[in-house]
């Protein structure tokens, strides 16, 4: 890693789409050097989901097979016991996982013994030596405190698109709604996670103003995913044409060179992509990935072809609590301490499987 420059936060449109319109050999190169700057070029953090309360959901996201206002293949589920939570979380740990994140189909969350079992499950996970990631829907302040408490490392909540395109996605909840719960898990201590979808039929412009609406928070999200649609039969999006990889490479290049701290995560829609496409995404910038053979109810490469991926192209797992963000950082001192186990992980990630 060479000279840092501090990130900036008034980022205009026009600069955005300067960059993402670049040549693209020209555009890897810049975000290359970025990436170089700030990250080490040579890993990749390794996080794994876990849908932990599944379907029948309120909310109208038209991108999304939980929601049930859609008829799709998901079928609604209780909320999983805190021991298969925690029995999923130590086979990531042992497939070389550092960061678990645990999804729940909700709009918000509501106080009461459903939550309290989602803080034991952020307890469980942390003392596993992991960090610790939920996504849960909106947040109040209370909630953002109690799940710092638990050792919640980061706190996924996307803006998916642009304030503009986001009323043709999702009519049930606000963009400043989502915001807020994203301020508030701020104020909390919590790592923000947010990011977009891209390949959802929305402009060139939509994708550089969700980009430009992510570096202009402050701070800058400690990660943001950057998902491809992943279509599902039944909701409205179901057959919107497919995005072009090399769209997804662009994006990831712009988020690269607008938030250099940032963890840059290749997110939903991989398992379509050559392994070519990824490596070009890994020179974007993107310095994350999903690993694990499901993301929340669709599927994921297996992680026998991640290992493989990642020895063929000499990357290796990141340490847990080796991002640059701050706050991650912070988190390893409060809540549990690992206790079962912990931390040989990353260096077992890519020892192939016996
Ligand atoms: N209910 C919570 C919420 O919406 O914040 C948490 C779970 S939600 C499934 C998490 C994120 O997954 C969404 O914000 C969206 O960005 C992403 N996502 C959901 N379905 C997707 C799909 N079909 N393709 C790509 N990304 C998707
Ligand atoms: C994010 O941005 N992508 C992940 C995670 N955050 C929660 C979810 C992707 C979901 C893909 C569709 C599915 O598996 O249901
Ligand atoms: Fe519900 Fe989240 Fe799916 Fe929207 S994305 S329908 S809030 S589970």
């Amino acid at each position: 890693m060479t000279e840092q420059h501090a990130p900036r936060h008034d980022w205009t449109l026009a600069e955005i789409k300067e960059i993402h319109g670049l040549p693209l050999t020209e555009l890897l190169l810049r975000a290359q050097t970025v990436h170089r700057e700030n990250h080490p070029p040579d890993q990749v953090q390794l996080c794994t989901l876990l849908s932990v309360k599944t379907g029948g959901c309120r909310e109208d996201c038209s991108y999304c097979s939980q929601s049930s206002k859609y008829d799709t293949d998901v079928q609604p589920e209780r909320l999983l016991s805190v021991e298969e939570v925690l029995g999923t979380a130590r086979r990531a740990r042992e497939a070389g996982s550092t960061r678990f994140c645990m999804g729940a189909a909700w709009r918000d969350v509501k106080d009461g013994p459903a939550f309290d079992r989602v803080l034991d499950m952020v307890r469980g996970v942390r003392e596993l030596g992991l960090e610790a990631c939920a996504t849960l829907g909106m947040l109040d302040d209370g909630q953002a405190h109690a799940l710092a408490e638990a050792g919640l490392t980061a706190y996924n909540h996307n803006l998916d698109t642009s304030r503009e395109y986001y009323g043709e996605v999702i009519t049930t909840r606000t963009y400043d709604e989502r915001l807020q719960t994203i301020t508030r898990v701020v104020k909390a201590g919590i790592s923000v996670c947010c990011g977009g979808i891209l390949g959802m039929g929305e402009s060139l412009d939509d994708r550089c103003e969700l980009i430009r609406t992510l570096a202009t928070l402050d701070p800058h999200p400690g990660s943001v995913p950057i998902n491809a649609l992943v279509p599902i039969e039944g909701t409205p999006l179901a057959d919107v044409p497919k995005l072009d990889s090399l769209d997804l490479v662009r994006a990831i290049a712009t988020a690269r060179i607008v938030m250099p701290k940032t963890q840059v995560r290749l997110s939903a829609g991989r398992a379509e992509l050559t392994r070519e496409a990824q490596i070009l995404c890994f020179m974007a910038g993107a310095s994350s990935i999903f690993y694990g053979d499901k993301l929340l109810t669709t599927g994921n490469p297996d992680v026998l072809a991640d290992r493989q991926l990642l020895e063929d192209a000499g990357m290796k797992p990141m340490q847990p609590y080796a991002s640059p963000d701050p706050t991650v950082q912070a988190t390893k001192s409060r809540g549990p301490v690992a206790t079962k186990g912990a931390v040989s992980l990353a260096a077992r990630a890519i020892v192939p499987a016996e």
